[in-house]
């Protein structure tokens, strides 16, 4: 088992050791060794050092999975284990997933590959891969019981097919999916287009990431997967913010992201300073005049988005789920609303009996974002952040569009926040305050009493009846 950075370096090195040149017939006829990888942090794009190029993706707080070329064959290697995934500093989850982590890697190829995928089960039930969005052979779309045997623990299992369709997909069990999902089993894939297509535009960055949501009790390790809804943690391949890495890109850019939802609920995905096109989904690439602008589109259950726009804005840009709930951490979600109730009679009473009692809500829950208190082991607070002006009193389902100038081409390092010219910054008020001037007027609307005077309302009834149907008045 090697890390991937070392896979990276040997493989830059060697100028392509995962080519088949370098592996040797003996090796080629056993299982490709699989690449773990333990970090969570986004790493750089794989570069192809085999097969046709393209252009890769850049998986947000994931890795792409890397080949081996065995005589024109694509071999790849997933291997299904427990994982321990960093969720946010602070917070790590047990979890299910492939090759070290949760989501599992990012699986890239091109329209036309023969794609063959080893699946080593190491979880201690068995499972299977379904390849969301593919066209294959029935044989291989990997439904547990419907399509294939299920792959018992310790079983290595081959799926081959050719990527016939570019697009976006992804990857997940089809084997107790409301446990194994519920515990952070699935991934990307993306497959790149053969040639120039009509409707797939090249781009300078092209990021990727799973909506998925955990039900994990703070002070707690492992999902609650019997949960149907109620989840406390939403989170972008099992990130939660301030965990999510930003989206660095260079002014000018064209920027694509790709969006797949694996959760139980909708999410509206929304961009702040920019309008973007939804260019396709999971069944293909959006026709041209089908495509409008938005700001937010909304990704259903089962479904995958890919957005468009040119980064044209500089700035630090919020990039998040639309469902406010969403972008929020555990132990946010069931507290009562206390806005306007005084308390203070009642806090006194009880701290003499409770002495760390603390009042919380009664000015809104903003108060939490900067508070102080201590948490169980092994959560985060449910909203946090610090950006360059405070709080940014956000969690879950959230990240920054980082747009700069000065950005290289090809360079996904995080700059520092952005430094607004003079006079560009909303600026507090300083000069006298008028008193407002209240509208005194009633209004003219058909509903305003006045207009409405009681004893002029005449009704007439008509009751429903065989013959004629008129009853008074
Ligand atoms: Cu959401």
């Amino acid at each position: 088992m090697s890390s991937r950075r070392q896979f990276l370096g040997a493989a830059g090195l060697a100028g392509g050791a995962i080519a088949a040149t370098a592996v040797s017939r003996v090796a080629l006829s056993a299982l490709p060794e699989p690449v773990i990888q333990t970090k969570p942090d986004t790493m750089p794009p794989l570069v192809p050092a085999s097969g046709r190029p393209y252009n890769p993706v850049v998986t947000l707080n994931g890795w792409t999975l890397p080949w081996r070329m065995n005589n024109g064959v694509k071999e790849f290697h997933l291997v299904a284990e427990p994982v321990v995934r960093e969720m946010a500093p602070g917070m790590k989850a047990h979890l299910w997933g492939y090759n070290g982590q949760s989501p599992g890697p990012t699986i890239e190829v091109v329209e036309g590959d023969r794609v063959r995928i080893f699946v080593t089960n190491k979880l201690p039930e068995h499972t299977s891969v379904h390849w969301h969005g593919q066209r294959l052979p029935n044989g291989m779309d990997g439904v547990g019981g419907l399509t294939q045997k299920a792959i018992l623990p310790g079983k290595t299992f081959v799926y081959e097919f050719v990527a016939r369709r570019p697009g976006t997909f992804m990857y997940h069990p089809h084997a107790d999916e409301m446990t194994q999902m519920a515990m952070g089993m699935m991934g990307f894939w993306v497959t790149h287009p053969k040639a120039k297509h009509p409707l797939i535009d090249e781009v300078d960055r092209d990021f990727c990431f799973l909506l998925n949501a955990y039900d994990i009790d703070p002070g707690s390790y492992t999902p609650k997967i019997m949960t149907m809804l109620d989840f406390n943690l939403w989170s972008w391949n099992s990130r939660i913010f301030p965990g999510i890495d930003s989206l660095n890109v260079r002014l000018g850019d064209k920027v694509r992201i790709r969006i797949g939802n694996l959760t139980m609920t909708n999410h509206p995905i929304h961009l702040h300073g920019h309008e973007f096109l939804v260019t396709g989904t999971d069944g293909g690439p959006t026709p041209a005049a089908a495509r409008w602008p938005e700001v937010t589109t909304d990704v259903a259950v089962g479904q995958m988005r890919q957005v468009e726009f040119v980064a044209d804005e500089e700035g630090d840009w919020a990039f998040h789920c639309h469902k406010s709930h969403h972008t929020m951490n555990a132990m946010g979600h069931d507290v009562p609303t206390m806005i306007g109730v005084d308390h203070r009679g009642l806090a006194r009473k009880i701290t003499s009996l409770i002495p760390d009692y603390m009042v919380m809500g009664e000015r809104g829950m903003a108060d939490m974002a900067e508070m102080e208190m201590p948490l169980p082991d092994n959560t985060v607070p449910m909203m946090t952040g610090e950006g360059p002006f405070g709080s940014v009193e956000m969690g879950g389902m959230f990240s920054v569009l980082k747009v700069r100038a000065g950005q290289k081409p090809g360079d996904y390092s995080n700059p520092d926040w952005f430094k607004h010219p003079a006079g560009t910054v909303a600026y507090e008020w300083t000069g006298a305050l008028a008193e407002p001037a209240r509208s005194a007027s009633g209004g003219a609307h058909m509903m305003s009493p006045q207009n409405m005077p009681a004893r002029e309302i005449e009704v007439q009834v008509r009751k429903p009846r065989t013959n004629s149907g008129h009853a008074g008045h």
